[in-house]
């Protein structure tokens, strides 16, 4: 027997207590270093030092275990208590802390204090989610991003809870649990989880013609993102500023990131999420760790009502956006996001955020979507989190003074003091008043009408937006749209809500409908839909399309670098380099995780074997091998799927000259983005045209 493992032994029967700090405890031959000072001894939750965490308290060393023991029913009482409910939307999620930064002259626009010093950092909490799924599903599924913003201002938290699409599925609160209905899992079989391609979704889409305009967006790449660091983000609604004359104006907020806006495939997103589940989550994580602090400008577009008034759409109407176009965005500051979370579950799982949860200077418009989220944040908190006292949780606490009378609850964890808990009172002259001059007011309007259930007529032009944004799109991005739609309806058994919805999308855009239709092989056979409203043709806008707006660059992302036992370490050193001063990230992928040896003997430990680094992981590749490598991944079907992914996933393939019968292998030839760097401006070939993300015209 092993010195340690007799010691173990010896332990397990009876626990010495030696002189020195470090004793032994052993469990099944095992050693674990635990402490007898009392700084680092573990305790229960009442203090009490816990002297044996292996072992419950039982009768004999073979029989029952004791009800008297307190410390295993605290341990497991905690443990099965651990999990909180999850949101009913929005359940997966990934966080960041960070900071706000406004730029100057903002106060002709809004009395908000976060808004008007350049040099004071506002912290803030942004929360990244998707819908649909669960808190344990996957990444990347065809979802609406949820972009939630919590700033901790001087003035009280203000909290900005918007998506990555700038309109919404419905109108009016009231088909809020309705939607959400029918995109979960189905109620009967509990499936498909995190997905719309079934029947209840499509089903409620084909018979809520407002819906139409974010059904586009949710069809496009928005909702297959790259990379949270690259998503743009909107308030959605139509909200209001106010500056210190009280002078109103409406905003619509918008979030672009500094990284670029970038969408995967949606092949890439099905095998991203067999390969890495937690791939958003881990690139966000991983970037705040590297120093890459993703940021995000912050933009409004200003309009008056009477501009409003021109308008050929409601701006209080969710499912519709103002073209850039028509009213350009005003920059108002900057958020960057450079602290990762300590502990997930204290910060991203409990943060709560509220559409309610305002500071002076900013105030709602009447959109009916908005009002009825104003309801919904507080009360759903009260069952996530236990009761009203949520604020006191450290990533919800305001970081500004906070005191009022409001006393008890559930999970109070502070003992105010005094008498008094009441207002008006004369017996505590110190205690909390409301101020008349720097409290929060709501703009005054004049409010009048008929109570009654009723949608405005301004609401129902549901098609025009939708075909702007159709018109809008690059032809890339319209093929993705037919194939989005195609893959979706195809997944829905019922045939009439198939036709139903090609009913729609032949009113937002006659050639879409035809396209589709084709792909689904159901060409003539589209229900008759009659709008309630005529859609009107808008001139495109060619900002809301993510290719025509695309800045060249490398900045942030990821290129994969195969290597092979043998390789140049000029050339990998090389690469790095180039690579790395155009701020992106190499990561090297070997045959094993063991290493390779390069041409001048040292080892090179990898970051990947390829069987775990499918090139869907990557922006870019690169090829550098040694000829019996090149040779020796040819049976490696984990390497020919790389570089056969890479081609048809128009990635840019940069190769040595000796990894080329891999290529030939996989039947890719030169060219057409596939560029060998060992020519003479090989390298900064490959870097120009990396810069420009996929190769459109191999597809
Ligand atoms: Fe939400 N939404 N929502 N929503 N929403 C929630 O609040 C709700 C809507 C959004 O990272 C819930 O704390 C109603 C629009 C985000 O924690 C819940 C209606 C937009 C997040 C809720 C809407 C959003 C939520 C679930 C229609 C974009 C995640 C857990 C009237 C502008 C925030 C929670 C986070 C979360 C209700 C519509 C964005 C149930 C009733 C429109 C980003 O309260």
């Amino acid at each position: 027997m092993a010195k340690s493992d007799k010691k173990a032994k010896k332990a397990t029967s009876k626990p010495s207590k030696s002189s020195k700090n470090e004793i032994q405890v052993g469990v099944g031959g095992e050693l674990h270093p635990v402490t007898n000072n009392r700084d680092q001894s573990m305790t229960t939750n009442q203090g009490t030092v816990i002297s044996d965490d292996q072992n419950s308290l039982k009768s004999g060393s073979r029989g029952p275990t004791l009800l008297e023991d307190f410390v295993l029913r605290e341990k497991i009482t905690h443990f099965d208590h651990e999990r909180i409910p999850e949101r009913i939307v929005h359940a997966r999620g990934s966080g960041a802390h960070g900071y706000f930064q406004a730029y100057p002259n903002n106060s002709s626009l809004t009395c908000a204090g976060f808004l008007q010093d350049p040099s004071v950092k506002t912290p803030v909490f942004a929360r990244f989610s998707t819908v649909a799924g669960g808190a344990g599903s996957v990444d990347l599924p065809r979802d609406v991003r949820g972009f939630a913003v919590k700033f901790y201002t001087q003035e009280g938290n203000f909290d900005l809870v918007g998506n990555n699409i700038p309109v919404f599925f419905i109108q009016d609160a009231m088909k809020f649990p309705d939607l959400v209905h029918a995109v979960k899992m189905e109620p009967d079989r509990g499936y498909p989880q995190a997905a719309t391609a079934h029947d209840t979704f499509w089903d409620f889409i084909s018979l809520m013609p407002e819906s139409m305009h974010m059904i586009l967006w949710a069809m496009s790449d928005r909702t297959i993102p790259r990379s949270l660091r690259m998503m743009e983000g909107f308030g959605v609604h139509t909200f209001k500023f106010i500056n210190q004359r009280g002078q109103m104006k409406f905003v619509k907020f918008h979030w672009r990131p500094k990284q670029g806006v970038a969408s995967v495939l949606w092949d890439e997103a099905v095998k991203i999420n067999g390969a890495d589940q937690d791939f958003h989550r881990r690139d966000l994580h991983d970037a705040i760790e590297r120093g890459d602090f993703p940021e995000w400008e912050l933009s409004v577009q200003v309009f008056d009502q009477k501009k409003a008034d021109s308008f050929p759409f409601d701006v209080l109407d969710p499912t519709k956006l103002i073209p850039e176009e028509m009213v350009p965005l005003q920059p108002i500051g900057k958020m960057v996001l450079d602290r990762n979370p300590t502990n997930f579950f204290a910060e991203t799982e409990q943060v709560a955020f509220h559409p309610g949860h305002l500071v002076p200077g900013i105030d709602f418009s009447d959109d009916p979507l908005l009002q009825g989220r104003l309801f919904s944040y507080l009360d759903t908190q009260l069952s996530r989190l236990g009761g009203p006292n949520f604020h006191q949780i450290p990533v919800n606490q305001p970081r500004c003074p906070m005191r009022n009378l409001q006393r008890d609850a559930l999970m109070q964890m502070t003992a105010p003091t005094g008498r008094v808990s009441y207002e008006p009172n004369s017996l505590d002259p110190d205690s909390p008043r409301e101020n008349p001059t720097a409290g929060f007011e709501s703009e005054r309007t004049t409010q009048s009408g008929e109570k009654l259930r009723e949608r405005s007529r301004t609401f129902m032009d549901h098609y025009s937006q939708a075909r702007l944004f159709y018109r809008s799109m690059t032809a890339p991005e319209q093929n993705h749209i037919v194939k989005a739609f195609s893959f979706e309806l195809g997944m829905v058994e019922t045939s009439s809500i198939r036709l139903r919805m090609l009913g729609h999308i032949n009113i937002v855009d006659p050639d879409l409908g035809k396209r589709v239709a084709k792909a689904l092989g159901l060409e003539g056979q589209a229900e008759k839909v009659t709008p309630a409203i005529a859609p009107i043709d808008m001139a495109p806008s060619p900002a809301l399309s993510m290719l025509a707006k695309a800045r060249p660059t490398l900045s942030g992302r990821k290129i994969g670098l195969l290597i092979s036992d043998g390789v140049q370490q000029g050339t990998l050193d090389q690469l790095c380099r180039a690579a790395e001063k155009e701020g992106a990230v190499v990561e090297l992928i070997a045959p094993k995780i063991g290493g390779i040896k390069s041409d001048n003997g040292q080892i090179i430990s990898p970051k990947h074997a390829i069987a775990a680094a499918p090139s869907v992981f990557y922006d870019a590749v690169i090829l550098v091998l040694s000829e019996a490598g090149a040779k020796a991944l040819q049976s490696d079907p984990a390497a020919m799927a790389f570089v056969r992914d890479a081609h048809a996933h128009l990635k840019v393939i940069g190769f040595v000259a000796k990894a080329m019968p891999l290529l030939k292998a996989a039947g890719i030839e030169a060219g057409e983005g596939v560029v060998n760097i060992d020519k003479s401006s090989g390298l900064s070939a490959f870097v120009k045209q990396a810069k420009n993300g996929r190769v459109w015209e191999r597809a």
